[in-house]
């Protein structure tokens, strides 16, 4: 993801004494660590009316950032960095992503360094997921992952479509489906959210015995950001999103705006040509 189009507001090099590292002794005495964030945000807002509630108040994530690394204590740099950012992510308001670089300028190699370091960038992402249902208390089933979905840490629902009851599609003999598409805020990977859904899907009892067959439960990812990506176990956008109605329709209701990745056309237009 560029982040690059947000605006940015810094914090470089704030001073915080804690105990973070891999030798007891660093657990134990606590050395110098320095900060540099950098908080990716819109501060066209905040700048045109004077008005701080609009933006991100430095003072107040510096703070955040010094008392969330006394508070823990990780073995490793790239934990502290990771756990901080999510912890910033997670609980500061208009905060879209964060870089973050975290030093250790008395590192305990016994040589003469002047600081190591690791710098990470994480932020909010927005995926489209599709959901079906075709066995049992169909609706049932969909309210379930809704919530489920919903309850997953680091992950907002941002919207759900209508419950549409759809033919089944692919040639295999089964009951209608109910489907639904939803959209997200996420600050899990495409592969750890994919993981959630597994699990989500699992526990809907959902059983893989026919391809394509009756299913309680299935929750595909159908886009995430602009990525197109291909591996094994997962490929996004998803390969077919383009060629079925049922997931279309009820994505065209709340995303019509947004453009396949690899097509170039918006789910609006996918619709009608597929429509036509
Ligand atoms: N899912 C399939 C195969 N066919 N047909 C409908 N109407 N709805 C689905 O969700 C669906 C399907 C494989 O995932
Ligand atoms: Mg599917
Ligand atoms: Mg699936």
């Amino acid at each position: 993801m560029n982040y690059e189009q947000y605006d940015k507001i810094s914090i470089k090099n704030l001073e915080v004494f804690a105990n973070h590292g891999v030798f007891p002794e660093e657990n134990k005495l606590g050395q110098k660590f320095l900060v540099t964030a950098t908080l990716y945000t819109d501060t066209r807002n905040a700048g045109m009316r004077d008005d701080l509630t609009q933006s991100i108040h430095y003072g107040i994530v510096s703070q955040k950032i010094t008392d969330f690394l006394q508070e823990h204590t990780y073995q490793l740099i790239e934990t502290a960095a990771e756990q901080l950012v999510q912890e910033l992510l997670l609980h500061t308001e208009h905060l879209q992503a964060v870089t973050l670089e975290l030093k250790k300028p008395w590192a305990p190699v016994g040589l003469p360094l002047e600081t190591v370091s690791v710098t990470i960038t994480r932020g909010w992402h927005t995926a489209y997921i599709a959901l079906g249902s075709n066995m049992g208390d169909k609706k049932a089933y969909l309210d379930g992952a809704v919530k489920a979905i919903s309850e997953i840490e680091g992950c907002e629902l941002l919207r759900i479509s209508d419950y549409i009851c759809t033919a089944p599609y692919g040639g295999v003999e089964q009951d209608d489906f109910l489907n639904a598409c939803l959209s997200l805020r996420t600050l899990l990977t495409p592969h750890e959210l994919l993981g959630r859904l597994h699990e989500i899907e699992q526990a809907a009892k959902r059983e893989r015995l026919i391809h394509w067959g009756p299913r309680t439960l299935d929750l595909d990812i159908l886009m995430y950001d602009d990525l197109v990506m291909d591996t094994e176990d997962l490929i996004i956008p998803h390969i077919e999103m383009h060629l079925r109605d049922f997931v279309l329709k009820p994505l065209a209701q709340i995303a019509p705006w947004k453009r396949h990745p690899l097509l170039g056309l918006t789910v609006a237009q996918i619709l009608a040509q597929l429509n036509a």
